[in-house]
């Protein structure tokens, strides 16, 4: 694979549920996303796991049915091409449960708010791999400990994996890409004042509208992300350094 020399050194691309719809996975904040259907203190807080946890795990077994057969889209193949042909480092952030981006060819990604297609023991603290389903009195295969088996993703009021890396991966990029989130959820929401503090990175929205924070972003493009991911990328593989 020939490798692009362009300008930029450290990319940064943070992903949210907008890079996975075209694939057939639905958006939280949209007109007919998930917290319009859900009420989410009921399925997405440690609250919620604690007061009816057998509710919570149907929630995320029927989510995880979906994400067992879905396929990436053009938007994150385009992403993996960015990393494989780039002469920079390309780090994925990316907000969402699903493996898309793996799929898709991706290998320098952080979930970091975790992967539906794992659990966790709250007793132990051992992760597996897990595409099936959960219940209430599921044991632990490590420790055996009934009660405690959840899904290994991050609720509200939790802290996001791997903050320590991506702040430090902020601090070092010199293009910073938002694709596919509406911009409403932290600490995400605040990556690109962050970015912006540090002075040196360009940065840049695709989303199928302006997100919240779009007037923060130096350049916003809007469309589907099957269409402007790979047109963006194109354009900075294509680009002389
Ligand atoms: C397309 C498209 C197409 C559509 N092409 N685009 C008050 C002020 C500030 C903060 C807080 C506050 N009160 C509480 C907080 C903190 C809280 C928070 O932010 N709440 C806000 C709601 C106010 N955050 C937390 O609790 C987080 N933890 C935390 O803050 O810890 C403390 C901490 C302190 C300091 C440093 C670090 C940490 C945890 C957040 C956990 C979020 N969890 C969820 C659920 C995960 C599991 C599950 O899937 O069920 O994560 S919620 C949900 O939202 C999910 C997503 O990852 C997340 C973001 O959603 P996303 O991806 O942006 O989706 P949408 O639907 O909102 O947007 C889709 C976008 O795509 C739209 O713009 C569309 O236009 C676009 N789109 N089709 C391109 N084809």
């Amino acid at each position: 694979m020939p490798v692009a020399e362009h300008k930029f050194k450290h990319i940064v691309i943070l992903t949210g549920a907008g890079i996975s719809a075209e694939s057939g996975l639905g958006t939280f904040r949209d007109v007919d996303g998930l917290w319009t259907k859900v009420n989410l203190e009921d399925v997405a807080t440690p609250e919620a796991l604690a007061r009816n946890p057998d509710f919570v795990h149907e929630f995320y077994n029927a989510r995880r049915k979906d994400l067992l057969t879905a396929e990436p889209n053009d938007g994150h193949r385009a992403l993996a091409r960015l990393e494989k042909e780039s002469s920079g480092r390309v780090l994925v952030v990316t907000q969402n449960v699903d493996v898309l981006h793996e799929k898709a060819g991706s290998e320098n990604v952080i979930h970091m708010h975790g992967e539906m297609l794992k659990t966790r023991c709250d007793e132990c603290q051992v992760v597996y791999d897990w595409p099936g389903d959960l219940t209430s009195r599921t044991p632990c295969p490590e420790c055996a400990h009934e009660g405690a088996m959840r899904p290994h993703v991050v609720l509200f009021g939790e802290m996001p994996f791997e903050m320590g890396a991506i702040y430090g991966a902020l601090a070092q990029c010199d293009l910073f890409i938002s694709i596919g989130t509406s911009g409403n959820v932290y600490p995400a929401a605040g990556f690109v004042e962050e970015v912006r503090r540090g002075g040196r990175a360009h940065t840049v929205e695709l989303n199928l509208e302006p997100s919240e924070g779009a007037t923060l972003f130096a350049e916003c493009i809007n469309g589907p992300a099957t269409e402007v991911v790979p047109a963006y990328v194109e354009r900075i593989l294509g680009a002389p350094s």
